[in-house]
C-alpha cells in the first residue's frame, strides 16, 4: 500500500471508531439522528426548513449544517428549528465523526428527538464517513440529471434512503423518471426511494411519515424486552 492509501486507511478507521461511539451516545440518549448527503443546490437545507417546521409542534428537533466558509444555511434553519449550529470545514469535503462530536458536546443529548445532520454538497466523500447517523439520505434533484446515481455509486449504495426533490420542475426539465430510477436500482437495488417537491408539498407527508415510523421503530428496539 502507498504511503497515502495508509494514512487514508487510518483516518478512516479513527473515524468509525469515533462514529460508533457516537452512534451509541445517540441511542443512549433516543436520538434518531439524519443525514443528508446531496450535490449543492439540490435542496438540502429546503427540505430542512420544511421538516424542521412541520415536526416541531411533535417533537424536539436540532440540527448541525456543514458548509465550506458561510453559516447562510444555519442562519436559514435558525428560523425553524431552537437548535441550529453551523460546522465550517474550511478546505474539507465532508463532515466527520470527530465535528460531529464536538458540536454535540455543548447540547443535552436526552432533550432532543431529531437531530439533522446537513452535509457538505459534495457526492464524493461525505460516503465514506459514518457519523454515527441512524439514517442517511441521497438527494437527487430532478434538475441534475438522471445519470448521476450511475456516476456517484458509492453515494448511493451507502445511503438508507434516496429522496427524488423538485418534482415540481420534472415537466419543465424533461425529468425522465423512470430512467432516474432504474439507475438507483442498478447501483442499490434495495434503497427505498422517496420523492417530492418541498415548493409544491407534493411527497412531504410520507418522507415526514418515514421519519416518524423509523423513530417510533427505534424506540421499539430500546424497550426493555417482556
Ligand atoms: N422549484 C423548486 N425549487 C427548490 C425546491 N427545493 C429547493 N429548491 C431551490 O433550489 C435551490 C437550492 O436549494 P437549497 O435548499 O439551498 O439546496 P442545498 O444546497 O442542497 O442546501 C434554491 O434556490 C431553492 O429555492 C423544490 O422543491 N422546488
Ligand atoms: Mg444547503
Amino acid at each position: 500500500m502507498t504511503r497515502i492509501a495508509e494514512i487514508r486507511q487510518n483516518i478512516l478507521k479513527k473515524n468509525d471508531l469515533l462514529a460508533a461511539e457516537l452512534r451509541s451516545r445517540f441511542a443512549a440518549a433516543g436520538v434518531t439522528v439524519v443525514n443528508l448527503v446531496s450535490s449543492p443546490g439540490a435542496g438540502k437545507t429546503s427540505l430542512l426548513e420544511s421538516t424542521l417546521r412541520r415536526l416541531q409542534p411533535q417533537y424536539s428537533v436540532a440540527a448541525l449544517v456543514g458548509d465550506l466558509s458561510t453559516d447562510c444555511d444555519a442562519r436559514r434553519l435558525s428560523r425553524t428549528a431552537s437548535r441550529v449550529q453551523q460546522i465550517t470545514t474550511g478546505t474539507v469535503c465532508h463532515l466527520d465523526a470527530e465535528m460531529i462530536g464536538a458540536a454535540i458536546n455543548a447540547w443535552p443529548l436526552e432533550t432532543i428527538d431529531f437531530l439533522f445532520i446537513e452535509n457538505v454538497g459534495n457526492l464524493v466523500c461525505p460516503a465514506s464517513y459514518d457519523i454515527g447517523e441512524s439514517m442517511r439520505a441521497v438527494l437527487l434533484s430532478v434538475t441534475e440529471g438522471e445519470d448521476k446515481p450511475l456516476k456517484y455509486p458509492t453515494i448511493f449504495n451507502s445511503a438508507d434512503l434516496a429522496v427524488v426533490t423538485k418534482t415540481d420542475l420534472a415537466a419543465v426539465v424533461g425529468f425522465q423518471r423512470e430512467e432516474a430510477l432504474a439507475n438507483i436500482r442498478e447501483v442499490a437495488p434495495r434503497l427505498p426511494v422517496c420523492e417530492l417537491s418541498v415548493r409544491s408539498g407534493e411527497g412531504m407527508e410520507s418522507w415526514l411519515t418515514r421519519l416518524r415510523v423509523m423513530r417510533a421503530a427505534m424506540a421499539l428496539d430500546r424497550s426493555p424486552a417482556i
